[in-house]
């Protein structure tokens, strides 16, 4: 079934713009009004790229709130608290990382862990946008980057060396939120294993807010994601002691291409703003690196790619975007590229007859595992539309780049600006006005 768009372009940008505006706490963007009032690390770098259409200096500003928060070993938390805001659970006093950790800030309060590495690719659409604009606003851009350039580097470094000690070009996480795509069928088998110990008694804020259960993960899982946490906190959250403690360790085939194609997106800005010749080496090295270690989980029919659990040493098939992530990186043989973008654009995703807009599900509707409303398991994120559609076109497939894009306007369209969409009905799902979908959308419509 297909309808007419509900607000234009025009009306949509101007939606977009003003809900940022209303989700603005002043040096930093909140997630969701409601679900999530704090700063979280991949929604920062999207939130970031949307509002370099409206203002290059608010969207340095969003990256300079985050990286203020950075650990001293280099970790861009996953959470960086808005002080004094309750209402999301688990806040400052479940993590207590500034009182274990001599690596945390003592202030603001963070999380423990980290998320996907696209601040880089933020950087240059904020750097691109502001080359289009005057002398002053491309100054704005440059300076950002001189001040923020070391900590970026230490962010991949961090990345390159704490989560893939072994150089095997995969990074490894210990917590499914650290993927961002939290419940994903990609971690069940690990978290199958995970034995919940003397936990802490808990309340759930989540389910207060979605008041409909089955669009979050359940208590089980819950109960799991806290006891990841508990693990952590007793290893005082240090790099080198989390493989021999976590019950979840998993090399994330998604997050390691997306650090190949930031390695790559700093290098360049690196090259074209006098950086040290060393770093950019560095950077290409981990994204060669990285790019290997995703080419090599993949199959050689289909190209599709796989996470690999660290407990077991086995890969893990599952049937979602994950599959994806070669065609981010490039690398694949040109037989397997081709089947991979026909999967892609195929019946098991975004050409799934039945479909409401042809953007990708988060997990193929034929599979099994799929569930259309649930959480991470069939619903279609916008800004992983956006991520898909921004690669892309970097890697020179501008039809395919711009056909997400026209299907996410049409998705967008109905101005709810949602976390998440069932991929059906288009149904508008989990937090309303998420501030990432404002942002793809005024990315897309700049
Ligand atoms: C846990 C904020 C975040 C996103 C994640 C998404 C969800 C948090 C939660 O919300 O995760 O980090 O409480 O469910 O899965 O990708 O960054 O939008």
């Amino acid at each position: 079934m297909r309808s007419t768009p509900m607000f234009s372009p025009t009306q949509l940008a101007a939606r977009g713009a003003y809900l940022l505006r209303g989700n603005d706490r002043g040096a930093m963007t909140s997630a969701a009004p409601r679900l999530y009032p704090h700063q979280w690390s991949w929604d920062a770098a999207f939130v970031s790229v949307g509002l370099a259409s409206l203002s290059v200096e608010r969207a340095t500003t969003e990256l300079d709130h985050l990286l203020a928060a950075q650990w001293r070993n280099g970790m861009i938390p996953h959470i960086v608290f808005a002080n004094g805001v309750d209402g999301y659970f688990p806040g400052p006093a479940r993590w207590r990382c500034a009182q274990l950790s001599a690596d945390a800030p003592s202030s603001p309060d963070t999380s423990g862990i980290c998320q996907p590495p696209v601040h880089a690719i933020a950087v240059q659409r904020i750097l691109d946008r502001a080359r289009r604009r005057g002398r002053t606003v491309r100054g704005v851009a440059e300076s950002f980057l001189d001040r923020q350039w070391g900590a970026l580097m230490a962010w991949h470094r961090w990345l390159a060396t704490a989560r893939d000690p072994r150089e095997r070009g995969r990074i490894t996480l210990y917590h499914g939120w650290e993927s961002g795509m939290d419940n994903s069928p990609r971690w069940d088998p690990a978290y199958q294993r995970v034995v919940v110990g003397d936990l802490p008694a808990y309340r759930r804020e989540d389910n207060h807010v979605v008041t409909d259960t089955s669009q979050r993960p359940s208590d089980a899982e819950y109960d799991r994601y806290l006891w990841l946490v508990e693990q952590m906190k007793r290893c005082r959250y240090r790099d080198g002691e989390l493989p021999g403690v976590m019950a979840f360790q998993m090399e994330d085939v998604f997050v390691s291409a997306i650090m190949v194609i930031a390695c790559e997106t700093l290098a360049e800005l690196g090259e074209e703003h006098a950086k040290p010749r060393s770093d950019v080496r560095e950077l290409r090295d981990y994204a060669e690196r990285f790019r290997r270690g995703v080419v090599q989980t993949a199959e050689a029919r289909t190209g599709s790619a796989h996470d690999v659990d660290v407990l077991t040493g086995r890969p893990v098939a599952t049937d979602t975007l994950a599959v994806f992530s070669p065609l981010l990186t490039g690398g694949l043989e040109r037989d397997a590229e081709r089947a991979l973008l026909r999967t892609f654009e195929g019946p098991r995703y975004c050409g799934h007859p039945d479909l409401r807009y042809a953007v990708p599900p988060s997990t193929s509707p034929v599979s099994g595992a799929f569930r259309g409303r649930e959480y991470w398991r069939g619903p279609v994120w916008p800004v992983m539309t956006w991520l898909f559609s921004w690669a892309f076109a970097r890697r020179g497939w501008a039809e395919r780049a711009e056909l997400l894009r026209e299907e996410g306007l049409r998705q967008a369209s109905d101005g709810s600006f949602a976390e998440y969409y069932e991929p059906f009905t288009g149904e508008p799902l989990g937090s309303m006005q998420q501030s990432w979908t404002a942002a793809a959308v005024l990315d897309w419509l700049g």
